[in-house]
């Protein structure tokens, strides 16, 4: 009986430490997450970004493969941000994230409507739009990273 009521009280605790982020196991795993998918992200933005500044070659093609990319990862990493996921392993997300919500989800709406450009503007064939729309991306990028993100 006693260890029943122990253990009622755990599963209360875990439930409670960590309430609204029903797609993770733990917080570690939210983190890793979208870091991942930030990475990944940063991965396939850099190859546009060696593009645009001359240091590969353009190839319309690989532009529009890696932009559709980095337009899919902008959507994952702000569900993986829920209650409970500010600590749990090293991170540099500010404490604003979780403080600040609304402001947050605008800055997370910009870089998915900046993204959604790019693939647009990677299918134009055109590198001068390509340029537009990556320095759009990045300013994006930035903008969360100064408000949002250790450094
Ligand atoms: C990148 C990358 C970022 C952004 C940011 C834009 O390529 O990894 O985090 O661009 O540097 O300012």
């Amino acid at each position: 009986m006693k260890f029943a009521a122990s253990a009622v009280i755990a599963t209360a605790a875990a439930v409670l430490a960590f309430p609204a982020s029903a797609d993770f196991a733990k917080p570690e795993d939210a983190i890793k997450y979208r870091q991942s998918a930030l990475f990944v992200m940063a991965q396939h933005f850099g190859r546009i970004g060696a593009m645009v500044n001359g240091k590969t070659p353009y190839e319309a093609k690989a532009a529009v493969d890696n932009a559709e990319i980095v337009a899919e990862m902008s959507k994952l990493p702000w569900a993986a941000f829920g209650p409970g996921t500010d600590k749990g392993m090293t991170t540099r997300a500010k404490a604003e994230i979780w403080n600040e919500q609304a402001k947050f989800k605008e800055h997370n709406e910009k870089l998915m409507g900046a993204t959604a450009k790019l693939v647009a503007a990677a299918k134009t064939n055109n590198l001068d739009n390509l340029k537009t729309a990556f320095s759009a991306t990045a300013g994006a990028c930035k903008g969360c990273h100064d408000a949002y993100r250790k450094d």
